[in-house]
């Protein structure tokens, strides 16, 4: 057996004018129910520091960059770092990433026991739209803030086992996890901030969204043969609802810990990394089954391209 007792780190609500030193207080909290609880790694959720800036619209760049972290770790973040190592935790959340180039990520790192970053991922599929959008009820410029990230999906060799990362939409999209898969991931780290209800569609609402949620993420986890762990930032921020529902998934797809709040929670499971091994060497014994010959539409072709009439 090769145990990660993992600490999905969900996040209530932050308002707009909440500080980073008072959720990084939150999230230290958070890391001392973990410790009393032995977990050896800790999640939060994508942009863990600050609330989900993406829905207000900005024209002013140094308004913007104010929701950025120009190094990491600074000073908000640096009792984070100090903490997991004195505990000798290993440690992933999501953050806003401006880059000494001027460029803006969303980004979430890995860190291990040792308290040193052994892994940075920037956001693939970044949703909605980059100019205000006066047809939706609320607005999600993601598109605006941030460019598409520039990583892919690494797999990084820590902790024991083999980990990857993606942000929050990335999960609805069955290459992030199969990319990862390719390089034998063993457990995937997700944060997500999803909005309550679909601001394009009003009668998409928190049980469908929370539906798609676990869809998602059990599909991941068992087409890989992989744990996925997903955790939220939820709750009412500024009159803007996020669903909770951060769960563990395990290899064969099961739920294993899910939350049943909208505030900081705390879900803790020993995880065998050892329990991906059967599904990689029987159903999903990529090497035996794939026929790759047949998937080059994948990577040839983004949208949809209709057969002939
Ligand atoms: N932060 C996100 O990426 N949110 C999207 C919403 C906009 C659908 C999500 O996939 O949950």
């Amino acid at each position: 057996m090769r145990i990660v007792t993992l600490a999905a780190a969900q996040l209530g609500p932050i308002q707009r004018a909440e500080s980073r030193q008072h959720v990084v207080a939150r999230m230290l909290e958070l890391m001392d129910q973990a410790k009393a609880k032995g977990a050896t790694m800790i999640l939060y959720p994508e942009l863990a520091l600050t609330t989900f800036f993406p829905r207000w619209y900005m024209e002013d760049q140094a308004e913007v960059d104010a929701w950025f972290e120009r190094e990491m770790p600074n000073a908000a973040t640096l009792p984070l770092f100090e903490r997991a190592k004195e505990y000798g935790m290993a440690m992933s959340f999501g953050y806003a990433e401006l880059t000494p180039e001027g460029r803006h990520f969303n980004t979430c790192i890995l860190v291990d026991r040792t308290g040193k970053i052994v892994g940075k991922y920037r956001k693939t599929h970044l949703p909605g739209h980059s100019e205000f959008d006066t047809s939706r009820a609320f607005q999600h410029l993601e598109k605006r803030y941030f460019e598409p990230g520039d990583t892919g999906f690494p797999v990084w060799r820590t902790e024991g086992g083999l980990f990857g990362m993606c942000i929050c939409n990335d999960r609805r999209w069955p290459e992030t996890y199969r990319v990862m898969g390719l390089q034998g991931v063993e457990m995937v780290l997700l944060g997500y901030n999803t909005p309550s209800v679909n601001s394009q569609k009003a009668d998409e609402g928190p049980e469908k969204r929370l539906f798609h949620n676990r869809l998602s993420v059990q599909a991941g986890a068992y087409q890989n043969s992989t744990w996925v762990a997903a955790v939220a930032k939820a709750g009412n921020e500024d009159g803007f609802p996020l669903i909770g529902g951060s769960l563990i998934v395990d290899p064969n797809g099961e739920i294993v810990a899910e939350a049943t709040t909208e505030d900081d929670e705390l879900l803790v499971h020993a995880c065998d990394l050892d329990a991906t091994k059967f599904g990689k060497a029987t159903i999903f014994d990529f090497a035996r089954h794939r026929r790759i010959e047949h998937y080059g539409r994948i990577t040839a072709q983004t949208g949809v391209e209709l057969p002939p009439e």
